[in-house]
């Protein structure tokens, strides 16, 4: 049996009165409550006699303590950078702001005399703050009540809570969605026409950012063929520098491989550039730049591609998996302007995916990020049917699939029971924080 790989998929969204206060409960019972506690440290050495010294530890996506709470004096700050990338650590309203530090490098901030307040702190390298490198320096006598260091238990949950309860939270602009042809030629050539340009995008309720798109959109416009297609993607730069279009995992002749300086010369601002060749092989493939990259890609430069039909695997039309119902992109993504993210939206602006029992689900996890992300299904549990849009022999059960940047997994879920399912990286400090869950999370509700 064949299914198509992409199909319009029909998101009726349904009953969502219950849904919330399913997901409430949801949200109590599976991600629970943790109470990080502020950390203060107090020690002379190193600082000035009676100095507060603070010792603070950057990383991929945090800043370590997320809260410190300090009596008011001097202060001293150490600085590490425990990543793996470059860093820094930067208090805009104390206008003290460390260099760029490398992995492994150490700087030591003089806050000299600081006064009760509460003070932000991020890493100010673009995209590190959205992805979650920021925390809160609060000093005085801890009777301020509104920050998150003296929050207590019951004020941390009602946060967390109203923050679970909007999703699904409505946001400007969706992603992805199947893209049909501009024209077809005589000779049957399908031609797209894509514009690279920026736009605001709305990541989160309220949270807009500079997106680098194709066509105005995070993800780019799906784009479906048929083994055998003649293709032709017009890509037009809007952008203020130059880009160029890599087709990943799709196989076209060197020339059209989109590697400036070397198969092409770059698409510079203004200028459109010409893509042809032909559909060959099926592909689960993704379309991206391949100019300034690692800053194009994660603002949003990226969209999927598919060619041809994903087959279900013999194993599982036995065990009952008969036919797709619904085919779902899933894209992932960690830095940039758009930062923590699935299909470009941070929960609660994800989508609700839905399913009745016994329907059947393909999902096409690609990831577009600088880090891999373990996506776990709470149920069912998925089989992995294809890596990289080739078909496995022998279909492999997960129902937790790292997906390192570039790769791409195919995986058919069955729904077997009732309910709201949450369905989220397991990184946890990718989808929960001391406000509640945030980024890469969603669910998946299987009713009747
Ligand atoms: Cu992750």
């Amino acid at each position: 049996m064949m299914a198509r790989i992409m199909s319009r998929a029909d998101r009726s969204v349904l009953g969502w009165g219950a849904f919330v206060v399913a997901i409430a409960a949801l949200v109590l019972a599976v991600f629970g409550l943790r109470e990080d506690s502020p950390a203060a440290a107090e020690a002379g050495g190193g600082g000035e006699a009676g100095a507060t010294v603070l010792d603070i530890e950057l990383a991929e996506w945090s800043i370590g303590p997320i809260v410190s709470d300090i009596p008011a004096g001097e202060v001293v700050i150490n600085v590490v950078n425990k990543g793996t990338m470059v860093h820094n650590l930067s208090i805009p309203q104390l206008g003290v702001k460390s260099r760029d530090l490398q992995p492994g490098e150490t700087e030591t901030l003089q806050l000299g005399n600081v006064a009760d307040g509460q003070y932000d702190m991020l890493c100010e390298i673009a995209g590190h703050a959205s992805s979650g490198m920021t925390a809160v320096l609060m000093v005085g006598d801890g009777t301020d009540h509104t920050g998150a260091g003296t929050m207590d238990w019951q004020e941390m949950h009602a946060v967390m809570e109203a923050r679970a309860l909007d999703y699904p939270a409505k946001t400007e602009g969706k992603g992805g969605q199947m893209r049909e042809p501009d024209d077809v030629l005589a000779d049957g050539t399908k031609v797209f026409n894509i514009t690279a340009k920026k736009v605001q995008w709305e990541v989160e309720p309220g949270k807009f950012v500079e997106a680098t798109t194709y066509d105005g959109v995070v993800p780019a416009p799906h784009i479906h063929l048929e083994v055998g297609d003649k293709v032709q993607i017009n890509l037009k730069n809007d952008l203020p520098e130059a880009t160029s279009m890599h087709f990943h995992g799709v196989r076209v002749p060197a020339t059209m491989d989109g590697v400036e300086p070397f198969t092409q010369k770059a698409v510079l601002p203004g200028e459109t550039y010409t893509y042809e060749w032909t559909a060959l092989e099926p592909a689960v493939g993704i379309y991206h730049s391949h100019t300034n990259g690692q800053i194009q890609i994660p603002d949003g430069l990226f969209g999927a591609m598919t060619i041809g039909e994903m087959p279900i695997p013999e194993y599982l039309q036995d065990k009952g998996y008969e036919k797709v119902d619904k085919t779902v992109d899933m894209v992932l993504n960690d830095a940039g302007t758009i930062g923590l993210t699935l299909n470009g939206k941070s929960f609660p602006a994800t989508e609700a995916y839905t399913l009745r029992l016994g329907e059947v689900m393909m999902v096409h996890y690609y990831n577009e990020g600088l880090t891999a992300h373990p996506m776990h299904m709470h149920q069912p549990m998925g089989w992995i049917i294809a890596k990289d849009g080739i078909p496995l022999e022998v279909p492999m059960p997960a129902d937790t699939i790292n997906v390192a940047p570039g790769e791409r997994y195919t995986v058919l879920y069955k729904a077997t029971d009732l309910g709201v399912w949450a369905w989220h990286c397991h990184i946890l400090t990718h989808a929960e924080s001391t406000t509640g869950m945030f980024g890469m999370v969603s669910a998946l509700i299987v009713t009747q």
